[in-house]
């Protein structure tokens, strides 16, 4: 492409606009703690955990090591009808800090691969309870579930889905819960939308019951803009679920491993789901790993279903690998070591206050924050929605801060090991750069 920087050329970037970005590539080369380092040069606090994964702060030398010490002992070892010490070290490690029942774990190498492996275990718990007509998968509006194909099906933003074709056959969608009239400001759940979880029941009115395999929704939507469940909405899905034998999937990748003040939504908010996605934080993203957490009894439907041989036809090359399974390892020491989803729980008060803070500054239409995070919704610029989330975006990692915009919302999910003084330093620079963008 004409004007490209040769070198920067062949790495066809994820989610970026190539083009632009080419022309005013930004890059981070080192990190630590609670900042980034950028090549040229600059120390940027890291608003964001990475994507939302790296929450017990970079390069912690407990995890680099326990990674350089795995790829020396054992790089690789087939986790297919032969096996190693780790992983199953790490489930039975994960399976205590599920909420009761979810103790049997499947590992993936990323949140897209973990909703494809939820979804397929769930259709595959239907079939073996005798309810293979069960085959019908429903998913949320402005749900974000990865980039599978079972995931951009389930998904709710069209963006992701539109250039590539039908996807799942038999899929159909609840109605989101973002009400920015009714809800707009409000301090923790927002008090109105219970009700939309009504929409499951209108579904199986719809399509019966005996068609629907499964519900998967993110407890609470992160990618799309911070949308925090309504008061009683959860409930009100396991409820329906429940009456209709439909499989309830939380999709955790975001907000498990300490981001809403527990080892995950589900235990924080009291709702117990039958399955659990996981990524991100399971290795504090210092390698990839993805999780799937399963209640025991289904994973026993399963696995008891055949007389022998191998239960379930499905699994990754890399499931359970050795650099991942200590990296998991050794985040989970940290997270219990330094008490990080506690302190994120203790904290939430005051990032609540500070985010609120922004509350009357230019363009900001919503606040939203539970545990450590928050969307802070700016008025759509007219005839140029997201242009000016983006634009603020730029300007904050220009000062020095790093932020995520998605639509017009910008989201913040720092490191647990946030800082007092460094939350104000976060909302106190937004602050002042809303002044200057247009
Ligand atoms: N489910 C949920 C709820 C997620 O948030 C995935 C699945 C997919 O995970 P992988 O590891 O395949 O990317 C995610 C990922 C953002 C952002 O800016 C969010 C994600 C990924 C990248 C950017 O909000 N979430
Ligand atoms: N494609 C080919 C040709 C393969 O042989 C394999 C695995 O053996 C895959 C794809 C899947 O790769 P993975 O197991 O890393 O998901």
């Amino acid at each position: 492409m004409r004007g490209d920087n040769d070198q920067l050329a062949a790495f066809w970037m994820p989610f970026t606009a190539n083009r632009s970005y080419k022309t005013n590539p930004r890059q981070l080369v080192s990190a630590s703690g609670m900042h980034y380092r950028s090549s040229d040069g600059r120390e940027i606090l890291d608003g964001t955990a990475g994507l939302w994964c790296s929450n017990a702060g970079h390069c912690r030398p407990e995890i680099t090591e326990a990674i350089a010490k795995a790829a020396a002992t054992l790089d690789f070892a087939p986790t297919f009808q032969l096996g190693h010490p780790l992983p199953f070290e790490l489930a039975q490690r994960l399976a205590a800090l599920m909420p009761e029942g979810l103790d049997r774990i499947f590992f993936t190498n990323s949140g897209s691969e973990s909703v494809d492996t939820a979804l397929k275990i769930a259709l595959a718990i239907q079939r073996a309870k005798g309810q293979g007509a069960r085959t019908r998968l429903i998913g949320r509006e402005r749900g974000y579930h990865g980039t599978g194909f079972g995931g951009i099906s389930i998904g709710g933003l069209v963006n992701n889905r539109r250039a590539f074709g039908g996807g799942l056959p038999g899929v159909d969608h609840l109605r989101h819960t973002h009400d920015i009239e009714r809800n707009a400001f409000t301090r923790g759940f927002p008090r109105h939308g219970a009700e939309l979880a009504d929409d499951l029941q209108r579904l199986v009115d719809l399509h019966g019951a005996e068609t629907i395999a499964a519900v998967i929704v993110e407890p609470m939507a992160g990618s799309t803009g911070v949308l925090i469940p309504p008061v009683g909405y959860l409930q009100r899905l396991r409820e329906i679920c429940d009456k209709h034998g439909i499989i309830l999937i939380f999709d955790e990748v975001i907000t498990a491993f300490g981001r809403v003040g527990a080892a995950t939504a589900a235990e924080a908010w009291g709702v117990t789901p039958d399955i659990i996605t996981m990524a991100k934080g399971l290795t504090n993203a210092a390698v990839p790993m993805g999780a799937v957490a399963v209640k025991r009894e289904l994973h026993d439907a399963v696995v008891e279903s055949v007389p022998g041989g191998i239960e379930l036809f499905h699994g990754y090359t890399y499931s359970g690998h050795p650099l991942a399974s200590a990296a998991g390892l050794a985040t989970l020491d940290l997270y219990a070591r330094d008490g990080l989803f506690d302190r994120a729980n203790a904290l939430a008060a005051y990032w609540e206050d500070a985010a609120h803070s922004l509350k009357g500054r230019r363009h900001v239409i919503d606040i939203r924050t539970t545990g450590l995070v928050a969307g802070i919704e700016l008025e759509p610029r007219p005839g140029a929605p997201t242009a000016r989330a983006m634009e603020l975006f730029h300007a904050c990692f220009d000062n020095g801060l790093l932020v995520r915009a998605t639509g017009d919302i910008i989201a913040l999910s720092p490191p647990l090991i946030v800082e007092k003084g460094q939350i104000d330093a976060m909302f106190g620079r937004i602050a002042d750069l809303l002044d200057t963008i247009g």
